[in-house]
């Protein structure tokens, strides 16, 4: 039976601040050499769905370059394959439009394919999901609508739908992120819709800018058609904030993670550029660690995900740590629970990320209470620089205003004095 697979990959996501202030969600890089929408595309192709639109919306530049034809994931086809849905840019320009209005306006792309059923999902999760099986129990409901759902800890239920189901497992009630949960059973985003009630949902209820899944097709759906929940017990992380970002991506380094990147009957897939084997200099190590293909190490690498292509030097330490790639931590430096952008330089005699200091930021506290430093993309750290815990360092300057904020050699920051520094040295 013919499924077709949308893709929503256009949330600004927020709450990962600098690392999604400049691409979409997802495409911020993961567990060293993938990207986010990785599990979302591979989760298709290894469950049979060859034919996906990947609905962009907040800058899909990496996004596109990324997926391209979509060769690594076997997608290149005559026949179906990947299309990337650019946003129609309406009256307002199109930008933050709800999820169920960003499918109503590819309704012409689903009607061309004719499928059976669509199954929507989101292009930032982490997780390893057979669709098949979750059709199988759509099909075996005669539902109009199931949706995948999982156990959430109590005090985080308030972020997700939440949802209450009898004992066949229909949905009789469902709250878009309430604020006091009624239980925590949680939507996990993920929907089957049986076709032509979605066309017909779509065509009936969603032309207005803000129509959304959770906030008016689900609750209209559960009055009026048959609305299921499948329960899904394997891994499954939407890796929303900055913390839960850095413990998922630090959690494959475990002996043997939850999350197993290694199971060839389930691979994932991704887009590698050619690069030359991780090399390791004579004072080189790693342990419990990801190095990705590319990249030197002539200093210590502990407990840490290392992307493509990442030079660590003689005397480095880097530790508790996420680097992306062509990152360069020069001679001496030290690197400590941060999560550092691609094309950053730390220069020599670095301490980023030093002492105990966990006060919560005030201002940024939902950002900077976890003691991460962040460091964005092209960022320059000048040499004997100190940089405390909770920081963010933004690389991004073209103005004169900032001039007071820039790091000069040797500098100390802290956050409790400056939580936001602007470096200078940056492209355009
Ligand atoms: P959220 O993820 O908070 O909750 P939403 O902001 O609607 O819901 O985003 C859903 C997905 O669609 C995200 O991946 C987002 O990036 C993307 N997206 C948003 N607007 C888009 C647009 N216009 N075009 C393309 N993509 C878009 C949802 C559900 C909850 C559920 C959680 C589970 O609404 O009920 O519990 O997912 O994570
Ligand atoms: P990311 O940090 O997400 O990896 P990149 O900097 O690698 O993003 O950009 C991804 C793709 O977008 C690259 O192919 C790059 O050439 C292209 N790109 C980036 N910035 C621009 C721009 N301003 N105009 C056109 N293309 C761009």
């Amino acid at each position: 039976m013919k499924t077709l697979a949308l893709i929503l990959a256009g949330g600004r996501g927020t709450r990962l601040d600098i690392l999604s202030e400049n691409r979409a969600k997802p495409s911020v890089p993961f567990a060293g050499k993938f990207r986010l929408i990785d599990f979302a595309l591979s989760n298709c192709v290894n469950s049979g769905i060859y034919d996906i639109g990947v609905l962009t919306q907040y800058l899909p530049l990496s996004l596109n370059d990324h997926i391209g034809i979509g060769k690594p994931w076997d997608l290149d086809r005559r026949m179906g394959g990947v299309t990337i849905l650019q946003p129609y840019t309406g009256r307002k320009g199109g930008w933050y439009q709800g999820t169920a209005h960003a499918v109503y306006q590819n309704i012409n792309f689903i009607k061309k394919h004719n499928p059976k059923y669509v199954v929507v999902l989101s292009g930032d999760h982490v997780y390893k999901m057979n669709y098949d099986e979750m059709i199988s129990f759509h099909t075996e409901k005669n539902a109009d609508l199931t949706i995948a759902t999982q156990r959430v800890a109590w005090e985080d239920a308030h972020q997700f739908g939440i949802l209450e189901a009898n004992n066949n497992m229909q949905i009789v009630d469902f709250k878009e992120k309430p604020e006091n949960p009624p239980s925590n059973l949680a939507s996990m985003g993920i929907y089957v819709f049986t076709a032509d009630v979605l066309i017909e949902k779509l065509e009936s209820f969603c032309d207005q800018e803000n129509s959304d899944f959770g906030h008016h097709i689900i609750p209209e759906m559960i009055e009026n058609n048959n609305v299921f929940a499948y329960e899904y017990k394997g891994y499954w992380k939407d890796v929303g904030t900055l913390k839960s970002f850095w413990e998922t991506n630090l959690s494959l380094t475990d002996p043997l993670p939850e999350l197993n990147l290694y199971d060839k009957n389930w691979r994932i897939h991704t887009r590698t550029e050619e690069e030359p084997p991780v090399k390791f200099g004579s004072k080189g190590r790693a342990i419990a660690s990801l190095i990705s293909n590319g990249s030197i190490i002539n200093g210590v690498v502990e407990n840490s995900v290392i992307s493509p292509g990442v030079i660590i030097e003689e005397g480095a330490v880097v530790r508790d740590s996420i680097i992306f790639n062509n990152t360069i931590v020069k001679k001496d430096s030290i690197v400590c629970k941060c999560i550092v952008d691609k094309d950053v330089v730390v220069g020599e005699n670095c301490h980023i990320g030093f002492g105990n200091d966990y006060t919560p930021n005030l201002e940024k506290s939902d950002l900077l209470t976890n003691g991460l430093t962040v460091i964005a993309k092209k960022a320059h750290i000048p040499a004997n620089t100190q940089i405390g815990r909770n920081c963010r360092i933004l690389s991004y300057v073209n103005h004169d205003d900032f001039q007071d904020e820039i790091v000069s050699s040797g500098s100390t920051v802290r956050h409790d004095t400056k939580d936001e520094v602007y470096m200078l040295n940056v492209v355009k």
